[in-house]
């Protein structure tokens, strides 16, 4: 039975594989599936969730990779269409010691950046509990940004709950302020939101988490929970209802890549709240599967099976 759905732009990342050496002169990469909205289905998919990933590729060999891939991965791929038109978008990842590595995307006027609201239109949404959302799909052109909007209010309209993480990428956008304007109207569509502290700063102007939180909670009537990630210290979650507390998070021992980590805790609370567990604990799993994201190169690579899961909270 299908549950969840995600609408994005699969990637294909290659990683350099020495370490702390530029992009300009990096000779070796390994190849890897990424996108963060496909990254979130592969992790729900590897708990065991069955749902639709929607997209775009170009008819080529990252295209064909890609398709491939998101099938192995069983999910299912009725809504992910090739276009002779246009190419399959990918990017390279650096390989550091510390800190987030630098990327270069190649994905301008990608086919799924050529994704329009005509092919949304065979859309079957029934069974569907989740939709995950991101501020990345809307981000890749004006093209994108309507299909992104037609689809989160059939979302709404068929009353499916709507998680939405910002995901700011400055890089795909023209300027700083059409991209605060853009993700905060978008937000405002969802009924939770997942900012990193980082992200809620630049799109609120507060570094606290309550004010971040209440930023959304009192600007949109739809909203009804707030979640901050904080990284290695865990989360904030608020309510509408006014209920806040916050989340320890777990100590890893070494980090090995940190991209991937956001779309992993969406992974982590999703899967939970498709198995009616409450929101703490849901918040919990979020940190755990962010944990053990940063652990592993790849963007998905380090999301868990159920019984990784299990032995992961056995440990710790
Ligand atoms: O969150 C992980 C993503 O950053 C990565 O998979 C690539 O989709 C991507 C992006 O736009 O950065």
């Amino acid at each position: 039975m299908t549950e969840f759905i995600t609408l994005g732009e699969p990637l294909v990342v290659l990683a350099s594989e020495n370490q702390d050496i530029s992009l300009d002169v990096a000779e070796h990469f390994s190849k890897y599936l990424a996108g963060a909205e496909l990254n979130v289905a592969i992790g729900l998919s590897r708990l065991g969730h069955k749902g639709i990933y929607l997209s775009k590729v170009g008819e080529d060999s990252f295209g064909n990779f890609i398709i491939e891939s998101v099938k192995k991965a069983e999910i299912e791929t009725t809504y992910l269409t090739k276009d002779k038109n246009y190419s399959t978008g990918f990017y390279l990842k650096q390989k550091v010691s510390e800190g987030d590595p630098k990327v270069d995307y190649y994905r301008k006027n990608s086919a799924a950046a050529n994704l329009s609201i005509a092919e949304l239109k065979a859309l079957d949404l029934s069974g569907i509990k989740i939709a995950h959302l991101s501020g990345i799909f809307p981000a890749l052109s004006e093209t994108s940004l309507k299909t992104f909007q037609a689809f989160n209010q059939k979302l709404n309209e068929a009353d499916i709950l709507t998680i939405f993480d910002p995901n700011l990428r400055p890089v795909l956008w023209d300027n700083q302020e059409k991209m605060i304007r853009t993700i905060n109207d978008l937000a405002k569509q969802s009924q939770i939101i997942l900012p990193g502290i980082n992200e809620g700063e630049i799109l609120t102007g507060s570094s606290e988490p309550e004010k971040i939180a209440n930023f959304y909670l009192e600007q949109s009537p739809l909203t009804k929970i707030v979640v901050v990630k904080l990284g290695a210290d865990g989360a904030f979650v608020k309510l509408k209802n006014g209920e806040q507390y916050f989340v320890s998070g777990f100590k890893v021992a070494k980090v090995v890549d940190t991209v991937g980590a956001g779309d992993g805790f969406a992974v982590g609370l999703e899967s939970a709240l498709l198995e009616g567990k409450t929101l703490k604990e849901a918040v919990k799993r979020a940190c755990a599967v962010g944990a053990l994201a940063v652990q592993s190169s790849g963007d998905s690579e380090g999301y868990p099976t159920k019984e990784e899961l299990k032995a992961f909270y056995k440990e710790m």
